[in-house]
C-alpha cells in the first residue's frame, strides 16, 4: 500500500499511497520519538513536498512503534537556548513546524499510539484531527523539565479544551488516557490499537471523497477565527486563488500581457 520515500531521511519515514495519502512517521523509537532538530527539519521537507505533490490530498504525522507518537524536544541534545544540532547551533526549530501544519491547506491527521507527551503533545494539537489508539496518553510536561509552549500550545489548546481545562493540563502537568482525551475534545476518535492505522486511512479515504477546494477553505477559515492577521492572509490567499480561476482575474492579466486596457465590463456587478 505505502511506496517509500525515505532516503533522504535519517529521523523520519516518509510514504506517500496510491490513492494520496501521505505519511509522516518520526523514527526515532528508542527516545520515545523524541525530536532534535535534524528530525524537524527533515519533517519540514517531507510536509513541504507532500503539500506540493498534485497527487496527495491528506497528510498522516505519527511516530514509530505502539509506544509513543512523540515525547517532545530531546532533553540530551538540549543546550542552553534551545536544541543542538551537530553544528552546535541551537534551535526551537519545531515552532516553524508547527506554523507548516497550520497553514498546510490540505488537512493533517495525528494518528496517536502511546505517548503524545511535551512538545509531541502540541504537534498532535496542531494537527486538524486525531485519531487515537487506547493506549494513547496525553499532556504536557514543560513546569517539571524547564519548558513551556505559551503560543499555539496554550492559547490554541484552550481553544480546544477550554481555559479551566487548558491551565490545568499546563500547570498540574498530568497525563491523560484516551477516552478522557476524547471526553475533553482533544482527539476525533478512539480505536483499539490494533485497528489505529486502518481506522486513520478510512478518516482520510472520506476526507478525499470531498471537494479539495471546499477542505481548504475551510480550514483556512477555522484558523483564520484564531490567528490574526496571519489568518486572514491564509483566508485571502485562496479568495486570491480562486479569483485567479475566473476570466474576470484573467482579464486584467491578459490586458496587461497584450499592453491593452483591460475591460471589465462584460463581467457582471454580483449582488
Ligand atoms: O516545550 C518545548 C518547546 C517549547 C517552546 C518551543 C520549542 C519547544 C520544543 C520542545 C519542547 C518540549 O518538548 S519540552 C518537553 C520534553 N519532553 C518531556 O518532558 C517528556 C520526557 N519523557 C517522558 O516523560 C517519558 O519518557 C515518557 C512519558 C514519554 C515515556 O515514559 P516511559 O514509557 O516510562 O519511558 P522512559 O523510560 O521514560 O523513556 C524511554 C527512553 O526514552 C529513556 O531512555 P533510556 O533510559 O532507555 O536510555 C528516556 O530517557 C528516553 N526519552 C523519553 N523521552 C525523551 C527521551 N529522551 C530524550 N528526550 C525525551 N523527550
Amino acid at each position: 500500500h505505502w511506496h517509500d520515500h525515505s532516503d533522504a531521511f535519517t529521523d523520519i519515514r516518509y510514504q506517500k499511497s496510491e490513492d494520496g495519502i501521505a505519511k509522516l512517521t518520526i523514527n526515532r523509537p528508542e527516545v520515545r520519538n523524541a525530536f532534535r532538530p535534524k528530525t524537524v527539519m527533515e519533517l519540514e521537507q517531507a510536509l513541504a513536498d507532500a503539500r506540493h505533490d498534485p497527487h496527495i490530498g491528506v497528510i498522516i504525522l505519527t511516530g514509530e512503534g505502539e509506544l509513543a507518537f512523540c515525547s517532545g524536544g530531546d532533553q540530551r541534545i538540549r543546550g542552553e537556548s534551545g536544541y543542538q544540532d551537530e553544528q552546535g547551533s541551537q534551535h526551537l526549530n519545531v515552532l516553524d513546524f508547527q506554523r507548516q501544519i497550520r497553514t498546510c491547506p490540505k488537512p493533517v491527521v495525528a494518528m496517536v499510539a502511546g505517548y503524545a507527551i511535551g512538545g509531541g503533545h502540541v504537534l498532535h494539537l496542531m494537527c486538524d484531527l486525531t485519531i487515537a489508539a487506547e493506549n494513547a496518553r496525553f499532556g504536557q510536561t514543560g513546569p517539571k523539565v524547564g519548558s513551556f509552549d505559551g503560543g499555539y500550545g496554550a492559547s490554541y489548546m484552550a481553544r480546544i479544551v477550554g481555559q479551566k481545562k487548558a491551565r490545568e493540563i499546563w500547570f498540574l502537568c498530568r497525563q491523560y488516557d484516551a477516552q478522557e482525551a476524547l471526553d475533553m475534545g482533544l482527539v476525533n476518535e478512539v480505536v483499539p490499537l490494533d485497528e489505529l492505522e486502518s481506522e486513520t486511512i478510512k478518516w482520510c479515504r472520506e476526507m478525499l471523497q470531498n471537494s479539495p477546494i471546499a477542505l481548504r477553505c475551510l480550514k483556512a477559515g477555522l484558523n483564520a477565527d484564531c490567528d490574526g492577521q496571519a489568518g486572514l492572509q491564509e483566508l485571502a490567499g485562496n479568495a486570491t486563488m480562486l479569483f485567479y480561476m475566473t476570466e474576470e482575474g484573467q482579464e486584467g492579466r491578459n490586458a496587461f500581457v497584450e499592453k491593452r486596457a483591460p475591460d471589465f465590463s462584460r463581467f457582471k456587478r454580483q449582488s
